[in-house]
């Protein structure tokens, strides 16, 4: 993730990054979502593929250049409260090893893929009202830190066709994620002024906060339907370095006067926790055709039984998040 990605996704709650799938792998996932949406190509496919974080969308979930972001914004990159520093993993010489909330190996992604949906939206066809502002809370509470993200839950659009000028794919309101006052009604309707139109080429990126307000705006090209895949990706740990938790205030001589039980549950604030919002309801076999590291997208979101720190394995019998 670039200085000027980071800055725009903080400043305005999304990014964009335009072009990142070539044409033919558009080409390919839009021949996938309209199978998805007609019964019978649905019908024909095999049964692991019926699904829009399946078959030909599978690598999506871990693009490359997704997972470079996603290990920066979702994670809060390092959530040591005693070790805290304003370095970053990808620069100035953070190594994950300091990093005992990084729930990152080898193996390992250090997030969870949440949910996903296909869409079709033709000419005329409007989506949601615009929904979301920031809450408390680990999911919908957008932070930053320590010149950190904390993106709890992070909204992932691979726009499979070209949003043109005033075509409306998502709308979005920059800077909502960090509005102090709730939104007034009239800026709940798609005409708000607030409600931003982005335009992109076709295999573009786009990511946001849930803490953002946004909307499904009014598809108007004639030419093609909006055809987008929507994934939802989620940090994995229940706690974070917030300068209003006391324990933001501790010094390293500090915790090392803690107790033994206190110093349990500093650990398992570094665990993780409570992270999980949709529920996914896919049968196992998807999960069993996708490659080992992919598979930890769907761990468990437990934090504390049995592993020594960290939940970083995915197990189909006994460790999966459903
Ligand atoms: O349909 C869209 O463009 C936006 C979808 C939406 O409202 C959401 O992701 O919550």
């Amino acid at each position: 993730m670039t200085a000027e990605q980071k800055y725009l996704f903080d400043m305005q709650g999304f990014l964009i990054v335009p072009a990142v799938l070539s044409a033919e792998e558009c080409s390919t996932l839009r021949t996938f979502v309209s199978a998805l949406e007609d019964p019978e190509a649905k019908e024909a496919l095999p049964p692991h593929e019926r699904y829009s974080l399946a078959g030909p969308a599978n690598f999506l979930l871990d693009h490359p250049v997704l997972v470079g972001i996603l290990n920066e914004i979702v994670t809060g990159e390092n959530h040591n409260l005693d070790a805290d520093s304003a370095g970053t993993l990808s620069g100035e010489g953070i190594t994950p090893e300091q990093m005992p909330g990084w729930l990152a190996s080898d193996d390992a992604y250090p997030f969870r893929l949440d949910g996903s949906f296909p869409q079709i939206r033709r000419a005329g066809e409007r989506g949601n009202i615009p929904h979301a502002y920031p809450r408390v809370g680990p999911l919908f509470g957008y932070q930053c830190h320590n010149r950190k993200i904390y993106s709890g839950l992070t909204r992932v659009v691979w726009e499979l066709t070209e949003v043109g000028a005033a075509d409306q794919g998502t709308l979005l309101a920059p800077g909502s994620h960090k509005a102090s006052f709730v939104t007034p009604p009239s800026m709940l309707l798609h005409e708000s002024p607030t409600m931003y139109d982005y335009c992109c080429p076709e295999g573009s990126l786009v990511l946001f906060t849930e803490a953002l307000t946004h909307a499904g705006g009014l598809w108007s090209s004639h030419e093609t339907p909006r055809m987008a895949i929507f994934n939802c990706c989620e940090w994995l740990s229940g706690s974070s370095p917030s300068c209003h938790h006391p324990l933001a205030s501790f010094t390293p001589s500090d915790f090392k006067s803690l107790s033994p039980l206190l110093v349990a549950c500093v650990a398992c604030a570094d665990a993780p926790v409570m992270a999980q919002y949709h529920r996914n309801n896919l049968p196992r076999e998807v999960i069993a055709a996708m490659p080992p590291k992919r598979q930890t997208l769907f761990r468990g979101v437990w934090g504390h039984g049995g592993q020594p720190s960290a939940n970083v394995y995915y197990d189909a019998d006994t460790n999966f998040a459903w």
